[in-house]
């Protein structure tokens, strides 16, 4: 058997308590094989300091990470990853900062990268790189003369090519990814939307059975989507930490129903369109005052790139506007918690909720919607109000699937979420489940690692 090789931004330690779903599934299929770690330590280091390999060994696993010096990290992650690519990637080119983005570091880091993997792959690795700050790494290790195979997964949405073309390097970017033997996307939008990109922009066509061709190289692209580990999930909803959470919040909130949302704090997440969409909720549903509470957990998320710092004090304005024009003195509309809540009690809090509301404006496929429906009592489950741009909605139909820009169409969604009968609850959370199921992150790291692998196709 193949050993396989992770490649991503971070590196986690997979028996950390915490260390998410998934890290959990990396770990899984790292430890099948013995496998081997790579990725940034999430330190910096003085410039000379920062190239040396870190190895630690985690059960069978070796973790492999190198420092980047300040100003690597400056250009690579905040700059060109965060400040360029993750918004034009999330349909938001208005946002992209292409003064802060600078490619040459991006490229550096990509570069090094592959020089300090390079010596640690052995002949018959199968190597896995993940997301949009390594897109360029096959075609570094390439360079380098590495011929094992290499997959790569976007985590996150790739646009319809007339939005990517905005960044000035989309060709060599989307082209780079033509050195890799199999690209997956999250959804069947996004991976039309490569195939779609090198037909339009690069002259290529498609081969049939998942082949596309364009620069005169073939690559294979399928749509893969993640899923979350739910017996995992599961278990952690049966500790002690999220039953009392779930306990304390039912006593607190013992007069209300709860709509729950826990996001990164970031623009993607439409947070703002959903603390309108429950303002008119309010007015639109007077029989809801008094009666419907939000709680918006924001984790805090790259609070060192400008447009993240613009989302929190639009979001801290609008929640103060609902609690001073509707607030009583028993009761606050909503909740806006700008903190992290620790991983091991997010199902007490799930279930907490009557209503789960996932609205981003666009993801890849977000995970809360699903670790929402993992927690909820079969018997009694609460209601998902799902983004249709979330890429869960190609997969979780029997949510209520909302426009997050339709700010009244989002509120006459929760109302009928709070209003559902607990027949029809019943049902769509089963057929939710069995997607969940079926789609496991089990599952998804099998059928990436199957397609890697299959040397016919
Ligand atoms: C990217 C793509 C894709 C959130 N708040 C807290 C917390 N979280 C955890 C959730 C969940 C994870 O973070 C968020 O995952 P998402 O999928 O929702 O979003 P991104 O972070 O943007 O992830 C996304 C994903 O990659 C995987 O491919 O689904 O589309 O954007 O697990 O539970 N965890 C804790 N406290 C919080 O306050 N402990």
């Amino acid at each position: 058997m193949s050993r396989l090789v992770v490649v991503s931004n971070r590196v986690a330690d997979p028996r950390k308590p915490g260390a998410g779903g998934l890290a959990v599934a990396l770990g899984d299929a790292l430890h099948t094989s013995g496998g081997l770690w790579f990725g940034w330590s999430g330190r910096t280091a003085e410039a000379s300091a920062a190239q040396a390999v870190q190895v630690q060994r985690a059960g069978d696993v070796t973790l492999a990470t190198i420092d980047l010096s300040a100003a690597d990290h400056r250009a690579y992650y905040l700059g060109y990853s965060n400040s360029v690519l993750w918004p034009v990637f999330h349909y938001r080119i208005n946002l992209a900062d292409h003064e802060a983005g600078d490619i040459e570091g991006y490229r550096r880091v990509n570069r090094l990268m592959a020089q300090e993997l390079r010596p640690l792959l052995r002949a018959d690795d199968l190597v896995w790189v993940h997301d949009y700050h390594l897109i360029p790494l096959a075609a570094e290790l390439r360079a380098l003369g590495c011929a094992q195979r290499i997959g790569f997964f976007l985590h996150i949405p790739l646009p319809p090519h007339t939005l990517l073309a905005a960044i000035p390097q989309h060709a060599w970017l989307m082209r780079s990814l033509m050195a890799y033997d199999l690209v997956g996307f999250q959804s069947r939008t996004d991976r039309e939307h490569f195939a779609d990109y090198l037909l339009r922009e690069a002259g290529g066509q498609a081969l049939g059975d998942d082949r596309l061709l364009a620069w005169g190289r073939t690559v294979r692209a399928r749509a893969v989507p993640i899923g979350i580990d739910v017996d995992e999930f599961q278990a952690l909803g049966r500790g002690a930490d999220a039953r009392e959470t779930l306990q304390s919040m039912r006593e607190t909130y013992a007069a209300r129903r709860l709509l729950i949302g826990v996001d990164r704090l970031d623009y993607s997440k439409g947070l703002p369109q959903r603390i309108r969409a429950f303002r008119r909720l309010l007015e639109a549903y007077p029989e809801n005052r008094r009666r419907a509470t939000l709680i918006q957990v924001a984790a805090p998320s790259r609070e060192d790139v400008g447009a993240y710092a613009d989302i929190r004090r639009e979001l801290e304005g609008l929640c103060g506007a609902i609690n001073g024009d509707f607030g009583e003195l028993d009761w606050m509309p909503v909740r806006f918690i700008h903190r992290t809540v620790a991983r091991k009690r997010l199902p007490g809090l799930y279930r907490a909720g009557a209503v789960g509301l996932v609205t981003p404006l666009r993801d890849g496929m977000n995970l809360v919607a699903k670790e929402y429906v993992a927690s909820q009592d079969p018997a009694d489950p609460g209601v998902l109000v799902l983004s249709r741009f979330a890429g869960a909605a190609e997969q979780l139909t029997d949510a209520l699937l909302v426009n997050p820009y339709d700010i009244a169409g989002t509120a006459d969604a929760i109302q009928q979420a709070l209003q559902m009968p607990l027949q029809e609850r019943v049902m769509r959370h089963a057929a939710l489940m069995r997607n969940l199921r079926t789609h496991d992150v089990h599952w998804w790291a099998r059928e990436f690692l199957h397609a890697l692998m299959d040397r016919a196709s």
